[in-house]
């Protein structure tokens, strides 16, 4: 039995980063509890399907990216007691803590699609995914190929990480095809359960430019349900109140999982809202109801979009907020809901989007980041990884908030 100054519970990228900050100033005070050998570099999955980055490069050993000064227990927490301040863990120990800071992410429910785990493990059919580690080397050996038909890239009807994700990866694979001077046999389709491309005005009008100039056809509220293999059809129900469902057939699936909550969260409605993500604070992050609880990342309540970006802006604010509260002051800063999403539209394109919590654009360079660039595709291909596995992971990485500044200032002369 076990206790600490500092619980972080998930040792992904919000469990990480916050590790590594907590144990530079309390050493051998961290506890993480994380049950997972590998760590990997979720955004470089896209690129990995894309055939543009290689799947080694997205993994390290958990041993070697979780701060050395702190205690991992590889472990899953299988309950919490927050009045006892007290976790239990599949060893059947427990964590006693001070502060506990939940990183635990989303759970992907492949299960909930009929005929999607089948087709996953089937080499020789056309269904992918990018979304998990064991599915995501599969996907560009399945768009190479593919030379005619229907390429279906497919949206949950749940909240998800990196929203921008699906839809990426589609215009990767249509940037291939024309590549591959197939382009003309396949129809590309973008079946999205949301009501719009994307939730940023600025950048879904972008997105529909794109969509309309290389002829991506886009169905809103068109959300997938089921897969028969044998006849290689996807089911698909509209969402726009008329229920109806309908088949397409498809030579190329791709499909996005729907996710949610974990599962040992949800058993505990003390900590969740109602739909069973941790329920905090928009802008302390700190638990509505446990004064000793905080949350980051992907398992929070916050409704920003769920992206390491936001990570690595609600990481400052946290670690600050609670070393106030630990000296007794009042918690001064607050998350204003930063997120990003480079959506990559090629292999040599890039529509950087950042905004914050009312879906208005915040951008960090002095250029209409509303348009595709070079510079931000290789931002997304060789600088965020680098930034991620050298500042990030060790708690040295808080989001471009201070380039926003400075460019904010170069484009003010400008005027
Ligand atoms: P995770 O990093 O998923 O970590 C959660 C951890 O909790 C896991 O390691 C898990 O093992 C652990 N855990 C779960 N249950 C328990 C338990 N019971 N006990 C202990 N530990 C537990 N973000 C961007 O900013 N830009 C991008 O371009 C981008 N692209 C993406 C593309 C794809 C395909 C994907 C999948 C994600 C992408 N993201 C992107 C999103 C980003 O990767 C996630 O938002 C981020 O990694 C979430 O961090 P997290 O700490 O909340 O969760
Ligand atoms: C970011 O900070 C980050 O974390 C390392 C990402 O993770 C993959 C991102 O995708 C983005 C866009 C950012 C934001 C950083 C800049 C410079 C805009």
């Amino acid at each position: 039995h076990h206790s600490c100054k500092v619980l972080v519970v998930g040792g992904g990228t919000g469990g990480c980063s916050m590790a590594a900050k907590f144990a530079d100033k309390f050493k051998d005070q961290v506890i993480i509890v994380e049950p997972n050998e590998l760590h990997y570099y979720q955004p470089m999955f896209t690129l990995i399907g894309g055939g543009i980055r290689s799947f080694e490069a997205s993994k390290r050993l958990m041993r070697d990216t979780l701060p050395k000064n702190a205690k991992w227990f590889q472990e899953n927490v299988m309950s919490f007691e927050p009045p006892q301040n007290q976790v239990t863990m599949s060893s059947g120990d427990t964590v006693q803590y001070e502060i506990m800071i939940i990183a635990m992410g989303l759970q992907l429910h492949w299960e909930k699609i009929p005929g999607l785990i089948e087709c996953l493990k089937d080499n020789m059919s056309g269904v992918c995914s990018i979304y998990g580690s064991d599915t995501v080397t599969n996907v560009f050996p399945k768009i190479a190929r593919t030379k005619s038909g229907t390429a279906i890239f497919t949206f949950p009807n749940s909240p998800v990480k990196c929203p921008g994700a699906p839809q990426k990866i589609a215009y990767i694979a249509e940037d291939y095809f024309r590549n591959q001077k197939v382009r003309d046999n396949v129809k590309v389709v973008y079946n999205t359960a949301l009501p719009v491309i994307f939730g940023v005005k600025k950048y879904a009008d972008a997105l529909w430019d794109v969509c309309k100039q290389r002829n991506i056809t886009v169905n809103v509220q068109t959300n997938l349900i089921e897969i028969d293999p044998a006849k290689e059809e996807a089911v698909f129900q509209k969402l726009d109140g008329s229920n109806e469902t309908f088949v397409e057939k498809y030579s190329l699936l791709h499909v996005c999982p729907p996710m949610g909550p974990p599962d040992v969260l949800k058993k505990h409605p003390s900590l969740t809202n109602e739909v069973g993500f941790l329920s905090v604070d928009p802008k302390t992050l700190r638990h509505t109801k446990y004064s000793n609880i905080y949350g980051i990342g992907d398992c929070i309540s916050a409704p920003n979009s769920k992206t390491m970006a936001a990570i690595a802006a609600q990481g400052k604010v946290l670690y600050k907020n609670i070393m106030d509260d630990l000296a007794g002051k009042p918690m001064t800063m607050a998350y204003n809901g930063y997120s990003s999403c480079p959506l990559v539209t090629g292999y040599r394109k890039c529509i950087l989007a950042e905004f914050d919590y009312n879906l208005k654009p915040l951008e960090t360079f002095p250029v209409d980041q509303g348009r595709e660039y070079f510079f931000t595709f290789i931002l997304k291909a060789y600088v965020f990884p680098l930034l991620y596995w050298t500042l990030m992971t060790r708690g040295k990485w808080d989001g471009p908030e201070f380039f926003r500044k400075y460019s904010s200032m170069i484009k003010k002369k400008e005027i």
